[in-house]
């Protein structure tokens, strides 16, 4: 069985002070020993993932983090990792015990509050201690759902549980679709799929998976072809297909052998749409324009595939941007969570698909390169616009094509 893609998982986080008990409930939840407990404070010094179902909310991925109270060198290097947290997860759980409410607290609640994540308090150990009214009065004045539970009894668990569900962000349910709101029942896609030497071995990558399943979701038929099969695909086909949809790299080709009135676009972009924020990403795009000889672009992976022959991040994408602009340019690659806090000396943001990461971290890096004032965009974007195809690819999104007008107007 295929296990559910990381970014389809719905990203719990559970933060507080050292010794509270975030790891023992972890492990009260999940009914298993993910997470090592321990009476010593600072356990847990690396965040721990643990993906499950949580019925009938579905997949989620809790992330147990190092307590974030603690000083000196070693503890800064956890309280850094925890911070990355709180830019990916989905739904915080601030655990607490009962009279340890203070400061702390409340400026956990606002770092999530700030990226506009739902809360949770839990105030765990109820066996020892209840919370005082007063507490309890603070968080209902704040609107800030709290439940007691004990790690240790199990008491409170299915409050526990039933809060989250409460909470989970309600465009986690929304049937958001890759590409089926595109093609109706009955309707073709055509994929095109190279298989090169960048293709892995004996399977496909998991965007043209992830439209394949889509697309027999929405009862419409995919057509998966290579580049050099697409023009006696559509010749085949008795009307034109509702969209095709290719992997950037064959733009151009694909462009050419795929009449005008068909609407065609790449994995990479539906992805910036189902993944990050399309129009965003459209806007950002323009700020190729601005580039000039010496600035600074970082190229940003949110996995660490291993690149194999010609990288698209590492080798394409720096050439077709260096052709466009016409002077060189200097290039910074990331991979994974090392996303940098700083983005000031970067004049583009070029990011992937981000296929393996979740849309709100996605989400939490475009706010940030908005903060930055540095424009971001994505390979399939980019490779768009290089190559002067850019608004025929967009045209499948009105939206996007109408935040792209209205910024060059
Ligand atoms: N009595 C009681 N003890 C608990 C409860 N939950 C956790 N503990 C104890 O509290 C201590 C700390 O628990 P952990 O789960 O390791 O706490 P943590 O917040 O993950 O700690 P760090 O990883 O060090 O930040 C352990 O000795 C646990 O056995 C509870 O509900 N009741
Ligand atoms: S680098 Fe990005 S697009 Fe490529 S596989 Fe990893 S997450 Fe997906
Ligand atoms: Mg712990």
């Amino acid at each position: 069985m295929q296990p559910t893609p990381r970014s389809l998982r719905l990203h719990i986080g559970i933060f507080g002070r050292r010794n509270v008990g975030k790891s023992s409930l972890l492990n009260a939840i999940t009914r298993q020993h993910v997470s090592i407990v321990s009476e010593v404070a600072g356990t847990t010094t690396d965040p721990v993932e643990k993906p499950m179902e949580l019925l009938p909310l579905g997949p989620v991925q809790f992330v147990d983090t190092a307590g974030v109270d603690d000083e000196g060198a070693l503890g800064e290097l956890r309280i850094e990792r925890t911070k990355t947290v709180l830019d990916r997860v989905d739904l915080g759980v601030v655990v607490t015990e009962g009279g340890g409410w203070g400061a702390f607290e409340d400026a956990l609640v606002g770092e999530l509050e700030s990226r506009v994540v739902p809360v949770l308090v839990v105030f765990n150990k109820s066996d020892l201690r209840m919370p005082d009214t007063r507490e309890i009065a603070h968080l209902q004045l704040a609107r800030i759902p709290s439940v007691t539970m004990s790690s240790l009894t199990g008491a409170g668990v299915v409050d526990v549980r039933e809060a989250l569900l409460s909470l989970a962000p309600a465009d986690f349910f929304d049937s958001r679709r890759l590409v089926t709101d595109l093609v109706p029942p009955g309707e073709v896609a055509v994929l095109v799929v190279p298989i090169d030497k960048e293709a892995p071995k004996g399977r496909l990558i998991l965007p043209q998976v992830m439209a394949i399943r889509d697309l027999l979701d929405g009862e419409s038929m995919a057509l998966v072809v290579q580049e050099r099969e697409l023009s006696r695909a559509l010749g085949r086909l008795t009307r034109p297909p509702a969209l095709v949809v290719t992997d950037s790299q064959a733009f151009l080709k694909v462009a050419a052998d795929v009449p005008a009135a068909i609407p065609m676009t790449s994995f990479s972009i539906l992805m910036a749409r189902f993944q990050g924020d399309l129009a965003e990403q459209v806007r950002g795009t323009l700020g190729i324009e601005r580039l000039k000889g010496g600035d600074r672009v970082l190229v940003a992976e949110a996995c660490s595939h291993h690149p194999i022959g010609e990288d698209i991040g590492r080798v394409k994408i720096p050439r077709w941007l260096t052709q466009y602009v016409g002077a060189t340019l200097e290039f910074s690659h990331v991979q994974g969570r090392d996303f940098p806090s700083d983005l000031a000396p970067y004049r583009l943001v070029v990011h992937c698909g981000n296929c393996m990461g979740n849309r709100r971290e996605m989400m939490s890096r475009i706010h940030r390169c908005r903060v930055a004032g540095v424009p971001i965009t994505n390979y399939g974007l980019t490779i768009a616009y290089s190559l002067g195809i850019f608004e025929r690819a967009l045209a499948p999104f009105p939206a996007a094509l109408e935040a792209l007008h209205a910024a060059r107007a």
